[in-house]
């Protein structure tokens, strides 16, 4: 997958899509990151990307003409597809992100100051936000796109990883995790994990996954399709939803 970012600092992404897993995806052409500075762009004698909001009003607004010729020379016949990360989008989810893996070539505009002009969002497909708060720029959110829709791309994670994908898909949350040492600080791993009694194992982690989202994300634990549980799960669940029981 081809991942143009237009974006005023593009100083800000080398550390994130050079390291780890998607340096790796990279290095093997599996991905293809490319920056674009947008003022490099910009008509204007002292190269400007800002102006003042007409109406007025506080902060700057990022021009049309820079970001317009931007795309004009990143995606000149509109083959990718297009995205603005920004706070009034539609929120990011596992679902959005492995649909947008199976496109070729996608193409991430970051905003800065107050917003962008009007005129260039709509040469865009699609505006994503990934939660409701605000920030600086658009940058951090283009990362956690890139990053979030790699993982559905082949080859990115390890194959053990990917199943592993599975388990929030099928909407619950992680179960809880242990590495050696058996005891730490006086705190013991659970007996069950120790037994190598596999699917003793596997009961136990879904039966942790049922309980925390049940505590942590009820509406989460609302949606999620029961009819894949089994007698031992339902019993379980029984005592979650009355511990007298
Ligand atoms: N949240 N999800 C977000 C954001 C910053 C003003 C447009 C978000 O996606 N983007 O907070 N973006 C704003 C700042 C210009 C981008």
């Amino acid at each position: 997958m081809k991942i143009d970012v237009l974006t005023l600092f593009p100083e800000m992404f080398p550390g994130v899509f050079g390291a780890s897993m998607l340096g790796r995806a990279q290095e093997k052409g599996i991905l293809d990151f490319r920056l674009h500075n947008i003022r490099d762009h910009s008509e204007s004698k002292h190269k400007n990307t800002d102006d003042y909001p007409f109406g007025g009003g506080a902060g700057m607004v990022m021009m049309a003409q820079p970001i317009l010729s931007c795309l004009d020379a990143v995606d000149p016949d509109h083959k990718a597809k297009r995205i603005v990360m920004a706070p009034r989008g539609k929120t990011l989810t596992t679902a959005l992100a492995r649909e947008l893996a199976k496109e070729e070539h996608l193409l991430i505009l970051c905003g800065h100051y107050e917003g962008i002009d009007e005129r260039a969002m709509e040469e865009m497909d699609l505006e994503l936000s990934i939660g409701d708060y605000v920030l600086t720029g658009g940058e951090l959110p283009a990362m956690v796109l890139a990053d979030c829709v790699s993982r559905f791309i082949p080859g990115v994670l390890g194959s053990s990883q990917s199943a592993e994908e599975e388990s929030f898909s099928a909407g619950l949350l992680e179960y809880p995790q242990y590495t050696r040492p058996a005891e730490y600080r006086g705190k013991k791993v659970p007996e069950v994990l120790l037994n190598g009694n596999h699917a003793h194992i596997d009961r136990w982690r879904r039966q942790q996954s049922l309980r925390i989202t049940h505590e942590r994300r009820p509406e989460l634990f609302a949606q999620f399709d029961k009819t894949t549980l089994d007698k031992h799960d339902r019993r379980f669940l029984e005592t979650l939803k009355n511990p007298e029981k």
